[in-house]
């Protein structure tokens, strides 16, 4: 899972990025993407090590990167906003960094604090790279479906889906509301349009705002969540002491960054299952939905080759039995088969033959 952090110029993005991945914050004015692996915190896993005791234990993790912020005010920050654009669109998901509190480096001209007006005018740039996308691709199709070729139903059927989309747009509906089918989906899909991807809004706010739940402040109905990249930056140079010191203070029961991860699990419809031994206990993410049989792909694509059965549990089972002989007195242990839909926090142990 590959998701970007983009917002405009200094929304807090970098330190957002550094709070959840441990990585030094980019200067003011970097120009490059910056890329982390994240693990995604699991306290379940924890709890599991404390019981299985293994050699090691395994997160799931996120890839994430640091989009440098846009700035669409002037002719050179336009052009560059584009070239980042572009290089973001094969991510999994977008996280529009929006932001809420006061800050002096904002040039002037932007006015004042406005949370919804900046969410709208990321919006409106990234539909604006898509129409551009969807009229390029026009041109270049009306030409080409003129003369014969291997290709020229298909192109034709494209065509007509890329004017249905422009008029979609035009129309100002989003995109999504103009793909009726999955053929549809499959001839625009390598164009990875951004106002298609899953999207998540974090609102950044003050240190001293926390207490007011801002996600309503930009007035859409996208997967939003509010938190301080501040603050969680600030909790991320701590010990596990200090932070749960400094917590307490502050009347927090958890870092952000933790409900932030989490957040991007589910906009992208991601769960967990686990596996458990003395080797390693681990998470492996899976798409909801997910059949035992492609999970066991997910571990060794021997284990799915040879798949048998999945002997599974849940977490929470385990969780109030405190064993997996008491689990299993209890009948609490499955044997699953192949078509079985795995569910978030199932641990679970393949048998399988090869
Ligand atoms: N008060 C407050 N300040 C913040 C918060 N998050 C970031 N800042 C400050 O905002 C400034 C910009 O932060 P960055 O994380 O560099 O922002 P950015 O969006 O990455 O900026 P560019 O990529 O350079 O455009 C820094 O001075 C941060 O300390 C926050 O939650 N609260
Ligand atoms: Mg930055």
């Amino acid at each position: 899972m590959k998701t970007a952090l983009v917002g405009l110029m200094q929304s807090g993005t970098s330190t957002l990025f550094s709070a959840i991945s441990g990585k030094k914050i980019s200067p003011t004015g970097a120009v490059a993407i910056e890329e982390a692996i994240v693990p995604v915190p699991d306290e379940r896993l924890d709890w599991l090590a404390g019981i299985y005791k293994p050699k090691k234990v395994v997160r799931a993790t996120m890839d994430c990167l640091d989009v440098p912020g846009f700035n669409f005010a002037d002719e050179s920050g336009r052009a560059a906003a584009r070239r980042l654009i572009e290089r973001i669109r094969t991510v999994d998901m977008l996280v529009l960094v929006v932001r809420a509190f006061e800050n002096k480096s904002v040039p002037p001209y932007r006015g004042e604090v406005d949370a919804a007006r900046d969410f709208e005018e990321l919006r409106t740039e990234f539909l604006l790279s898509d129409l551009e996308l969807i009229t390029t691709r026009i041109e270049r199709l009306e030409k080409q479906v003129r003369k014969p070729s291997k290709t020229q139903v298909q192109d034709k059927a494209e065509l007509e889906l890329q004017k249905k989309l422009q008029a979609t747009i035009e129309a100002e509906k989003p995109l999504s509301s103009a793909i009726e089918t999955q053929a549809e989906e499959k001839l625009i899909r390598s164009l990875n349009f951004l106002t298609l991807k899953p999207m998540l809004v974090v609102v950044n706010v003050d240190e001293n705002q926390l207490a007011e739940d801002m996600a309503d402040k930009i007035g859409s109905s996208a997967d939003c969540i509010s938190l301080s990249a501040q603050l969680e930056y600030e909790l991320s140079q701590l010990d596990d002491e200090s932070r749960a010191e400094f917590m307490a203070d502050l009347g927090i029961k958890e870092p952000a960054k933790n409900k932030f991860i989490e957040s991007c699990y589910s906009t992208l419809g991601l769960i967990s299952f686990l596996t458990v031994g003395s080797d390693e206990v681990r998470a492996w993410c899976i798409e909801k939905g997910t059949t035992a049989h492609n999970a066991a792909g997910k571990v060794h694509s021997d284990i799915k080759r040879g798949f048998i059965r999945a002997e599974t549990f849940s977490y929470a089972d385990l969780h109030e039995h405190g064993s997996e002989k008491a689990l299993k007195e209890a009948g609490k242990i499955r044997l699953e088969g192949k078509d079985y839909i795995v569910k978030d926090g199932d641990i679970i142990n393949f048998r399988f033959n090869v």
